[in-house]
Formats: C-alpha cells, sequence, structure tokens
C-alpha cells in the first residue's frame, strides 16, 4: 500500500480531518486512482464499525471517524466530477438515502462514481421522505431513482417507495435502484426493484444495463 493511503487511512482511524483532507488531495496529486482512495476509507470505516460492533469503540469514535472521511471523499468526489468527459449526459439519476436513515457516505459515494460516468445526479442527501423522491423524479424527469439504506428498520422505506410509485401508476417510467448495507439482491427481487448492486464502483455499470434495456 503506498505511505500516502496509509496515512490517510490512520488520518480517519484517529479522526484527524486536516490530515485526511491533506492525504486525499496527495493521493490525488501522486495520480491514485480515485476508486482505489476510496476503497481504502471504505475499508477504514468498516474497521471502526468493526470495532464499534464488538463494543471496542463507541458512536463519538463512528461520528469522528464519519467526519474525517466525509472531507476527505468530497476532495476525491471533486477530482472524479472533473475526470467526467464533457460529452452529454447519459441520463439522470436522483439519489439519496431514505427516511429515517442519516448514513450518508456510501450514498455520496455512488453519487461520485455516476458523475464520473456522465449521469446527472440529483442529489437529495439523506432522511429524504418518499413523497421528496417521487416529486424530484418527475421535477428532473429522471431514468433512475436510486435508494440508499443502512438500517435494518429503513429498508422498508425502500418497499413503501417502490408501491407509493405502483399506486401512481408511474412504476414504469423509472428503474428503481437500491443499495446500502442493509440490502441484498434478494431484498431487492422481493420489493421489486429494477436493480441492485453491492458497491458504489458498479452502480454505473448497473444503470447504462438498465437504461439499455429500454
Ligand atoms: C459510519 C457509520 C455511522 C455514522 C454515519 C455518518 C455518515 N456521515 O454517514 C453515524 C455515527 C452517524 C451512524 C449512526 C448510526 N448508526 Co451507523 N454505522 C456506520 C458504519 C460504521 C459505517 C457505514 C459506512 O459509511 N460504511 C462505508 C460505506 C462506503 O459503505 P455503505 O454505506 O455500505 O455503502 C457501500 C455499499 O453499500 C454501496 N451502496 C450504498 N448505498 C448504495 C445505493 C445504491 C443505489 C447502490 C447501487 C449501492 C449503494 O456502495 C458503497 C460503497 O461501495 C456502519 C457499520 C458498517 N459495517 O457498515 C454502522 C451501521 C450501519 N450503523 C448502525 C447503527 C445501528 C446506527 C445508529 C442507529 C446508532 C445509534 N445507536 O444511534 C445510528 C443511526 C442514525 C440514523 N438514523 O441513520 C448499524 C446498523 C444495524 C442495522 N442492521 O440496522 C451498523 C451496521 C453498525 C452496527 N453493526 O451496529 N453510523
Amino acid at each position: 500500500m503506498s505511505e500516502v493511503i496509509d496515512k490517510l487511512k490512520k488520518a480517519i482511524l484517529i479522526y484527524d480531518r486536516k490530515t485526511a483532507s491533506q492525504m486525499a488531495v496527495k493521493a490525488i496529486e501522486e495520480c491514485i486512482d480515485p476508486g482505489e482512495i476510496l476503497n481504502a476509507m471504505t475499508e477504514t470505516i468498516r474497521e471502526i464499525g468493526n470495532g464499534f460492533e464488538r463494543g471496542e469503540l463507541f458512536l463519538p469514535d463512528l461520528v469522528g471517524a464519519a467526519s474525517a472521511m466525509s472531507e476527505a471523499i468530497a476532495i476525491v468526489e471533486t477530482n472524479l466530477e472533473k475526470s467526467g468527459k464533457k460529452v452529454d449526459k447519459i441520463g439522470t439519476v436522483v439519489l439519496g438515502t431514505v427516511k429515517g436513515d442519516i448514513h450518508d457516505i456510501g450514498k455520496t459515494m455512488v453519487k461520485a462514481f455516476l458523475v464520473a460516468e456522465n449521469f446527472r445526479v440529483i442529489d437529495l442527501g439523506v432522511d429524504v421522505a418518499a413523497e421528496k423522491f417521487i416529486e424530484s423524479i418527475q421535477k428532473y424527469k429522471a431514468e433512475i431513482l436510486a435508494l440508499s439504506a443502512l438500517l435494518t428498520t429503513t429498508v422498508a422505506e425502500q418497499r413503501k417507495i417502490i408501491e407509493i410509485l405502483k399506486e401512481k401508476g408511474i412504476k414504469n417510467k423509472v428503474k428503481v435502484i437500491i443499495g446500502g448495507a442493509a440490502t441484498n439482491q434478494e431484498f431487492a427481487d422481493e420489493i421489486g426493484a429494477d436493480g441492485y448492486e453491492a458497491t458504489a464502483p458498479r452502480a454505473p455499470g448497473l444503470c447504462k444495463r438498465l437504461l439499455t434495456k429500454e
């Protein structure tokens, strides 16, 4: 592992936001693949999550590390956006973390990879109500709705949103994809989602496949 990536991971572990941001900038300057930088950060936050599960770390540790990581992600994200080829957008994706859920790291990574692959992404943020998703897909004429959920309690929102789309008779107008640690392919099939992927770098491929299916 490169020295800069090692320092970036260590900075997140001790929630040193300044060093984490500096190392993200340095990693980009050293032309390390943005995907590799994001994966290293994911690994680190998962390590912290494991410590939390074992009772060795506490909520402030998670918050501190997540905050250091969010700043570093923003830097990589901007860089990925710049690398997006300046051609017509492939399609519009409305993206957000569902109501009741404030986890935003994975969702933001999905956005970064989609933007880099020339999708127009409307990021609604976290804790987004079903109505807001529906309103936005209509307002932005989105082809894809991407829903993130990390809690076993909030995956129910993904199901609810698909049900509302069906009730309104507009389910066939948009492809719904889901993701986040609390979801899987089986659940996606059960709730009638059009697609699922386990990782952010795979989201653009999934969206492209769904758009060409039309
Ligand atoms: C960081 C973190 C937090 C931070 C979030 C900060 C932030 N800005 O996001 C804070 C401290 C705020 C937090 C709060 C809570 N958390 Co939390 N958190 C985590 C932790 C450690 C990491 C999550 C993360 O960012 N992972 C890294 C990212 C990159 O991974 P990811 O989100 O899974 O995303 C990847 C894929 O899933 C995919 N993806 C994600 N979204 C989408 C969407 C689409 C469409 C696609 C295709 C792909 C995709 O792409 C990503 C990258 O490849 C996890 C543990 C874990 N192992 O996941 C617990 C975890 C998710 N949290 C948990 C809990 C319980 C909570 C709290 C309820 C704690 C509490 N007691 O208050 C609160 C909930 C608050 C709320 N209402 O949402 C539990 C959930 C348990 C469950 N099964 O429901 C976990 C699993 C920890 C645990 N084992 O206890 N948390």
